[in-house]
């Protein structure tokens, strides 16, 4: 995309490095009018768009703005062409200041022009809806088609942060010492990750800094042990236009260098994942294409790298349903879980199992969990070997749910293991915070106090809920 975007302005006479101060004349040359626009948005530029209003914390209004100018112009699509010399998802133009035109059709880096404007914009106007918002920003000359498309802009924006809440779960034991330590991305422009390490009662360190460039907007974050070191590692999937997959070793006391562990996998909105899938004792990365092909694909760690990206199964976890890893039998490779979350009648939980070089059939181990919008999670809470499932209402019951694996299938109907864990906007996790063997429930309240609190498994229930960190993890921050 951006070879040819270049080719074609080169090919124009316009130098795509060099942008003029001011336009050159009415009608600048470099200019690609577009013979359509599709009819329906790019599921990648949807969830780059919310993940960067996210990054900066933009308000709910603000990012309905972004939803509804995306749509505007583009139908949320990185179109490489535009009236005049408008290019990308929101038809920024180079010849008014901003940016190159790589730049622009770079869809984090448009969104982050789009985003930043439109909060100064909403803080020195707040009265205005969000389609003022939009045309405060975009000037347009037809001010009145944003907040007309308000409730297309609300469903998108709905659907991609459903799609950003895809987390399954990933092993964060980053000192090594087996306690899950907790990891928090800011994915803001300064792209720093700090790290708490659990003592096994509580989690210490606040603003341990463990890199400070690394998973910037727009891209999946992510934890495992890539190099088979026992220390869990960072991974982030950059998606976008490169699809490169990075990773920063643990040293047990910060996160190394970025390196690029792959230049192609995950692009667009798939979904990356990170697990052992041939049980050689390092992390591997998976993909699933999230559209109606349901492909998977994964890329094997050899310990400085991935090798190539190659389909592990054919169809799996198509658009809409909520795919993750574990292993759920107690074999050593982790196998492919998906919720496929409709309401009551059609919340089954199938599995695909690895047999170290690809994933067999598909088969339902559950015919009712995790309905509609609840946060499913996969770990072992009972600590017998096999991955368990449970699941988070986090709603005013914020009630947690559990099915145990029977290494066939999983057991139990609304059993459940807390009644008081997780509220709307808070973020949960699993992971073993005291090291005896059994994942424990993490949550991530965000918000005004910024908690993070435990409650420990007992391998038959969690025990009350206490206070881990008082500071962690802040509004728009990527928290594992
Ligand atoms: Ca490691
Ligand atoms: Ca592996
Ligand atoms: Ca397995
Ligand atoms: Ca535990």
């Amino acid at each position: 995309m951006r070879r040819t975007l270049l080719a074609l302005l080169m090919a124009l006479g316009v130098a795509g490095t060099t942008v003029p101060a001011s336009p050159a004349h009415a009608d600048p040359v470099g200019t690609l009018a577009c013979p359509s626009i599709p009819a329906n948005r790019d599921p990648a530029v949807t969830l780059v768009v919310y993940r960067v209003a996210r990054a900066y914390s933009a308000n709910d209004k603000v990012t309905l703005s972004a939803f509804e100018a995306g749509w505007v112009e583009s139908h949320m699509n990185n179109l490489p062409c535009g009236d005049k010399s408008s290019l990308g998802v929101f038809q920024q133009r180079w010849d008014y200041g901003w940016g190159t035109p790589e730049q622009i059709m770079d869809p984090v880096y448009a969104s982050t022009q789009y985003v930043t404007r439109a909060i100064v914009c909403d803080r020195d106007n707040p009265g205005y809806s969000a389609g003022q918002v939009a045309q405060c920003v975009q000037r347009s000359g037809f001010p009145d088609r944003y907040d007309q498309a308000a409730p297309t802009a609300r469903a998108q924006l709905n659907e991609a942060a459903r799609t950003h809440a895809i987390a399954g779960g990933s092993h964060t034991d980053v000192t090594g010492d087996g306690r899950d330590d907790i990891v928090t991305f800011t994915q803001n422009a300064l792209a720093d990750v700090y790290v708490g390490t659990s003592t096994g009662g509580s989690y210490t360190g606040t603003s341990a800094k463990w890199n400070d460039f690394f998973s910037l907007g727009g891209e999946t974050a992510s934890t495992g042990d890539v190099n088979g070191d026992g220390r869990d590692d960072v991974v982030t999937f950059a998606h976008s236009n490169t699809g490169d997959v990075y990773v920063a070793l643990s040293t047990g006391t910060s996160f190394g260098a970025g390196l690029k562990w792959h230049d192609w996998f995950a692009p667009g909105a798939e979904i990356g994942a990170v697990g052992d899938v041939n049980g050689d004792g390092r992390d591997d990365i998976v993909a699933f294409t999230h559209n109606p092909a349901g492909d998977v694909y994964v890329a094997l760690s050899t310990g400085t790298g991935f090798g190539a990206g190659l389909k592990w199964h054919e169809f799996f976890s198509p658009f809409g349903e909520f795919p993750a890893l574990g292993d759920v039998n107690g074999d050593g490779r982790d196998d492919l879980i998906t919720f496929t979350q409709g309401p009551a009648t059609a919340s089954d939980v199938i599995v695909a199992l690895s047999n170290g070089s690809s994933f067999g059939a598909a088969q339902k181990w559950h015919d009712l969990f995790a309905v509609g919008a609840e946060l499913p999670r996969v770990g072992d809470v009972n600590g017998d070997g096999r991955d368990d499932i449970v699941t988070f209402t986090c709603d005013p019951n914020a009630d947690v749910y559990v099915a145990t694996s029977t290494g066939t299938g999983f057991a139990g109907t609304t059993v459940k293991w807390h009644d008081f864990f997780c509220l709307a906007g808070e973020f949960p996790y699993l992971g073993d915070a005291n090291g005896d063997g059994t994942d424990d429930l993490i949550v991530f309240t965000k918000g005004a106090t910024n908690d993070v609190h435990v409650a420990l498994s007992t391998g038959t229930g969690f025990l009350g809920t206490t206070r881990w960190h008082d500071f962690f993890g802040l509004n728009g921050e990527t928290t594992l």
